[in-house]
């Protein structure tokens, strides 16, 4: 009974964390390396709220320093932003054009620079990703230094993956001097996302959701198990 038991349990909890969306890798994520995928759509910062007066931060090169990303899905759009508000509220300055990510896994922008005039700053950098689930969101704590950094092996794109610039109806929105969209209620259950143009409806969307037929298989294992246990 035991061993049925804890394979069901261990199936349940593989269940839970299958709901993988992508993580921010560099620069560390304010939650550090224990990302709470499930409060992702929580705008502007995920899980975290930071507070620059505490966070410990790591030092980002206005002239140049890289971004990456680990994307469990098959295909989300970036926004790069930035801000000095001391909790994220809002005055997001966006670093980087909205690029478009193909393919699952490592990616990473070599180049995001960040204005001049905040060398000597700290400020938060955060990432929106524009998942076929809704908007995520990370946040990183930074110190904006001069120069540029040259990103080194720990930048890297997955070697099935490509980019490309686009456009994103509902990243665009999200700089400026208002406050920060605060998620619109943009949890896990209804997809939002097609405002890119240029996703093609057919292929994009059989791709998109390639992860719900694996949970659902494991829904069917796990109760299978669940009716084993019950004779
Ligand atoms: C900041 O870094 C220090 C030294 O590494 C560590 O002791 C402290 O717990 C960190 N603070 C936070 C909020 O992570
Ligand atoms: C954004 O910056 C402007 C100008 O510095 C300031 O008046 C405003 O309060 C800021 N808004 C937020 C949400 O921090
Ligand atoms: C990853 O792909 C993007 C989009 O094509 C590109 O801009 C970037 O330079 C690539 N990163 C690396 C480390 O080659
Ligand atoms: C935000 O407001 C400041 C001060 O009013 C202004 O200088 C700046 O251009 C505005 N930035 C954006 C992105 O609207
Ligand atoms: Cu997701």
């Amino acid at each position: 009974m035991a061993p049925l038991r804890s394979l069901v349990s261990a199936a349940l909890l593989f269940l839970s964390a299958a709901n993988a969306h992508f993580l921010l890798l560099n620069p560390p994520s304010l939650e550090g390396t224990d990302v709470d995928e499930d409060k992702e759509p929580n705008a502007p910062c995920g899980a975290d709220t930071p507070d620059l007066s505490k966070d410990n931060a790591t030092d980002f090169h206005v002239g140049g320093d890289f971004i990456s990303v680990q994307l469990a899905h098959p295909q989300a759009n970036y926004m790069f932003r930035a801000t000095l508000d001391s909790t994220a509220s809002g005055n997001w300055t966006q670093l980087f054009p909205i690029v478009k990510q193909s393919g699952l896994g490592a990616f990473c922008e070599p180049v995001v620079t960040a204005p001049e005039s905040w060398v000597g700053k700290k400020g938060i950098i955060g990432v929106a990703c524009d998942a076929p689930d809704g908007v995520l969101y990370q946040c990183a704590v930074v110190n904006f230094v001069s120069g540029s950094n040259t990103a080194g092996s720990a930048c890297k794109n997955a070697s099935s993956v490509t980019g490309s610039f686009t456009t994103d109806a509902s990243l665009s929105p999200l700089v400026g001097n208002g406050t920060t969209s605060s998620g619109s209620g943009s949890s896990t259950a209804s997809s939002t996302s097609s405002a890119s143009p240029s996703a093609s409806k057919n292929a994009g969307s059989a791709l998109a959701r390639s992860e719900f037929p694996i949970g659902s298989v494991l829904v069917a294992t796990v109760m299978v198990l669940a009716g084993t246990a019950l004779l």
